[in-house]
């Protein structure tokens, strides 16, 4: 608080995804209300050579949001005594204790899955005036885009839990179960199927006409009086045989019924949002800011978690469709054509040069790893990038019942090809020389199997 009210200059640094960009609105939002002055940065990455540049400019301190937990030694060499870090990734036991790290782990939560940054960020808000509590609902849209809906029934759990709480007091936002398709609430039942991709449902992500085709074959009602239902309005009888119709059509995918009934699950929607938005549901919110963060439009997520509904809402959800046909784009090549595929005994190995776009490789590796064939596997991917490299993504698939660390998996196999990677146990990604790319894989499944 001396910071705020000495007038100092503040610069909050963030993440691009949605939960950076959730987290770093709240922390930015709560201290521009205590009069703070302060300006608020994206970065795609932390890395030493970001912190040397952001410490030789003129602000009096510093605080990192969504990223920094692994890099508190050199924050320490540049900012002693001028940074705090509100972050949820894992973070070393000799760090834990540093006054200056504000972390999940620290307190007794799972930073995986019961607290994501933003809600981090947002009891830090909360505390330095419960009036925030109006942000609370930000701290759900990041929760549920950093796949921290890991409870019973796709519910949230931990510190995650006690904001949903705080939004659900303030009236803001409702929790309900029900089929958890994008856009259960305002859109067409075959479109809101069309648009879901986790999880990825074959011939039907990203086909709207394919899904009416077979609703339409199957005999169930669409419309009531001329008016398109929407999933939310379908009765439970409904719902159930909804995704019969769907496995049916779905048929012999190993694990389609299962990806399916995983739907059923806690929705959350946002209940001051114009219905007819990505906004209103939180799930759907999240994909937004993603979108955003993804296509370099950091800024324009950013306006829309400050509160605006006009321009930047118009130009996000012009970002988000673009996203959503390259994604899909993505996942059509990839999935009509074997030879991009590499089957070994645990890792799938995606080529998506030519295919993928670089800034969209994390988002299809991530669906795939919800689908047949991918979900017990660990899926590891490759786009084009700049100047003769390959970008690499991997995750972990979610039934996947082996141990691996594939932050550290990622930064030895790059090593060894004279490029450079890291991440976390789950998702990890890396930038390789392209000449180098069969070695690398080879290095990758060597590694898994161990
Ligand atoms: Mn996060």
């Amino acid at each position: 608080m001396q910071v705020v009210r000495g007038g100092k200059r503040i610069l909050v640094v963030t993440h691009i995804d949605a939960d950076g960009l959730c987290s770093g609105s709240v922390v930015f939002a709560s201290l521009m209300r205590k009069g703070a002055n302060v300006n608020l940065r994206t970065v795609p990455d932390l890395d030493p050579a970001t912190i040397k540049d952001l410490s030789s400019q003129n602000y009096d301190f510093y605080v990192f949001v969504d990223l920094a937990s692994t890099l508190v030694t050199e924050l320490e060499a540049a900012l002693a005594g001028r940074y705090l870090v509100i972050d949820h990734h894992e973070i070393s036991e000799a760090d834990m204790n540093n006054p200056s790290v504000v972390n999940a782990w620290r307190y007794g939560y799972d930073g995986g899955k019961e607290a994501c940054s933003s809600a981090m960020a947002y009891f830090f808000a909360a505390s330095l005036d419960p009036a925030n509590s109006d942000l609370a609902p930000l701290a759900v849209v990041g929760a549920l885009a950093d796949r921290q809906d890991s409870g019973p029934g796709r519910s949230l759990t931990g510190l995650n839990r006690s904001a949903l709480e705080d939004s659900q007091g303030r009236g803001l936002l409702t929790a309900t179960s029900d089929l958890a398709f994008t856009g259960r609430e305002t859109r067409p039942i075959h479109e809101a199927i069309a648009l879901t991709s986790v999880p990825f449902l074959k011939g039907m992500t990203g086909s709207k006409d394919a899904v009416l085709s077979i609703l339409h074959q199957s005999g169930f009602e669409l419309k009531d009086g001329g008016v398109w239902r929407t999933v939310s309005s379908l009765s439970q009888d409904e719902k159930r045989r909804l995704v019969e119709v769907l496995a049916g059509s779905l048929g012999a995918q190993e694990g389609a019924t299962e990806a399916l009934t995983s739907l059923f699950g806690e929705v959350y929607t946002l209940q001051f949002e114009d219905p007819f938005t990505p906004l209103r549901d939180a799930r759907e919110f999240g994909t937004l800011l993603n979108s955003c963060g993804r296509m370099g439009a950091a800024s324009v997520g950013i306006s829309i978690c400050l509160g605006d509904r006009s321009r930047a809402l118009k130009d996000a959800m012009r970002i988000l469709s673009e996203y959503r046909q390259g994604i899909n784009k993505a996942l059509e090549a990839v999935n009509s054509d074997p030879t991009r595929t590499e089957q070994h005994d645990r890792v799938i190995v995606i080529k998506g040069e030519g295919a993928v776009d670089e800034r969209l490789l994390g988002p299809v590796i991530s669906i795939l790893t919800s689908s047949p064939p991918f979900k017990d596997k660990v899926v590891v991917g490759s786009a084009a990038s700049k100047g003769g490299f390959l970008k690499i993504s991997s995750r972990v698939g979610d039934s996947f019942d082996g141990q691996v660390n594939l932050g550290l998996i990622m930064r030895e196999a790059a090593q060894e090809v004279d490029g450079v990677g890291g991440g976390h146990a789950m998702a990890a990604g890396a930038r390789i020389p392209a000449s180098s790319s069969e070695a690398f894989s080879k290095s990758v499944v060597g590694k898994v199997l161990g």
